[in-house]
């Protein structure tokens, strides 16, 4: 059996009823074959793919809180420390009911690559638990932030481990978990990003997901004869990714014409008023049927739907297997040209398969989504040297790094003779890095 298979194989039977983390490692393992065929007598020996697809160390803990009705409740907290060979754990907190240990491990692996790629020198990781925020009064969403850090205090650091935002977890979120790090270790440093502007945040970081996912969008486009002007664009998601994608998108010149949170999606035919977006979700944090009922060329559909829209470029911003292959045909069908994953892993196996086998440009979460976690490395390095940088200039770092990924990803997949398939180039470039830090830093 070839090394991979039996990898493979190895990391289903030792990590049971974990389906998005066999996902995760299968769709990076299939994509390094090659790199892996070429070395695998060293690689076998240095069994750098078991000690790749095992995290460091992971940790589970209770996180009990207080209601507003003075009810005792229990969340699960979880932080997966997954890979430090190029820097310290780096990656978000998620808070969502479906949150477990498959969830973070799927999320913390692609970490690994995907922090790679970004070229800055952060390691992978990821946290989060099963609270739900949402219809949570600030004081609850306080009180289970500050038991949250009570517990996962004690396993991070500015050099060690340095979380940040995911879904659920927001500005409101890092500043209460922030304040109860200072209170309990009586330290200032930087050891969660995407911080406020007023106690050591980094100016764009918070429209550094979506404006990054455009960047590299647009120099993919560009790279295969594209550009963004008049191109019809389906989002979905209207979280932190999705607004500032819509933002971005449209200051290049395309036009957006969804967006959609988990109970249903709009259509607006006049393009999305971002400003009425920002209004409801980050203000008001409510319904999109808020959005559809102040804008009158807004519908608003129940349930799922957006990729059933004639679009050029479909940005999957919202989570996990959200593009299923059905609407992958769909895509396909309608005429769409790219795809470029604003969300981590939105697009399942069989649907990256279908879109790629039919010239579609695809663009993998782990490269096309980095810009988020990229400038949280900057914001971090402001905070190294306590200073803080404009807005252009960590937007210029943003851009740079964005088109330096793309050319990277296309770069090793034209070397290992994949042409055009964007996975493969991730996947490769975002290992060769790791790959090689792990074996020069011995058994550990
Ligand atoms: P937010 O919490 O700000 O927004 C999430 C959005 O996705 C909301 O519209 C939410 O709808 C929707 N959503 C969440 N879960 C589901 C679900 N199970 N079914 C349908 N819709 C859902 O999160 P972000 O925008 O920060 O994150 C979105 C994606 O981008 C995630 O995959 C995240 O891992 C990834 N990402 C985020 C980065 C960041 O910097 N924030 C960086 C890189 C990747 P509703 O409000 O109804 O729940
Ligand atoms: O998935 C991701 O890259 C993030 N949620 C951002 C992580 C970070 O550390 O900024």
């Amino acid at each position: 059996m070839s090394y991979v298979d039996e990898v493979l194989e190895r990391v289903i039977a030792k990590n049971p009823a974990e389906p998005e983390f066999h996902q995760a490692v299968k769709e990076v393992l299939e994509s390094l074959r090659p790199v892996i065929e070429a070395n695998e007598e060293k690689y076998r020996k240095e069994a750098l793919l078991e000690r790749l697809t095992e995290p460091d160390r992971q940790f589970k803990f209770r996180v009990p809180w207080v209601d507003d009705k003075g009810q005792v409740q229990v969340n699960t907290g979880y932080r997966v420390q997954f890979n430090n060979s190029i820097g310290p754990y780096k990656g978000g907190l998620r808070l969502h009911p479906s949150v477990n240990l498959g969830i973070i491990k799927f999320l913390g692996f692609e970490q690994i690559f995907k922090n790679s790629l970004t070229g800055l020198p952060i390691g992978g990781g990821k946290g989060g638990s099963d609270f739900d925020p949402k219809g949570k009064s600030d004081r609850e969403v306080m009180a289970f932030c500050q038991s949250f850090m009570t517990e996962l205090c004690k396993y991070i650091g500015a050099d060690t481990d340095v979380p940040a935002g995911d879904i659920g977890t927001g500005a409101r979120e890092i500043g209460y978990m922030f304040g109860q790090y200072k209170k309990i270790k009586s330290v200032y440093e930087g050891v969660l990003t995407g911080k406020g502007l007023s106690y050591g945040g980094s100016l764009a970081r918070t429209e550094a997901t979506g404006y990054g996912l455009l960047y590299l969008t647009e120099e993919m486009m560009k790279c295969n004869g594209y550009d963004m002007k008049d191109k019809v664009v389906c989002i979905s998601g209207s979280g932190n990714v999705a607004i500032y994608a819509t933002q971005k998108a449209q200051q290049l010149g395309a036009k957006v014409v969804t967006v959609s949170d988990s109970t249903g999606w709009v259509y607006d035919s006049e393009g999305i008023d971002v400003a009425l977006l920002k209004e409801v979700k980050e203000v008001k944090r409510a319904r999109l049927t808020e959005y559809a009922a102040a804008r009158p060329s807004a519908e608003y559909h129940e349930g799922r739907g957006v990729w059933s829209v004639k679009c050029d470029i479909a940005l999957p911003c919202a989570t996990q297997n959200e593009l299923l292959l059905e609407d992958a045909k769909q895509l396909v069908a309608n005429g769409c040209i790219a795809v470029a994953e604003g969300a981590n892993m939105p697009t399942t196996l069989e649907a990256t398969e279908y879109l790629q086998q039919n010239k579609v440009l695809f663009a993998p979460g782990k490269a096309a989504n980095a810009g988020g976690v990229a400038t949280s490395a900057l914001e971090m390095s402001q905070n190294s040297e306590r200073l803080s940088w404009t807005f252009e200039e960590v937007d210029g770092k943003l851009k740079d790094i964005m088109v330096n990924i793309f050319h990277n990803l296309d770069d090793a997949a034209k070397r290992y003779g994949k042409e055009g398939d964007y996975v493969t180039g991730a996947n490769i470039a975002g290992f060769e890095k790791v790959a090689e830090a792990m074996i020069a830093q011995g058994v550990c």
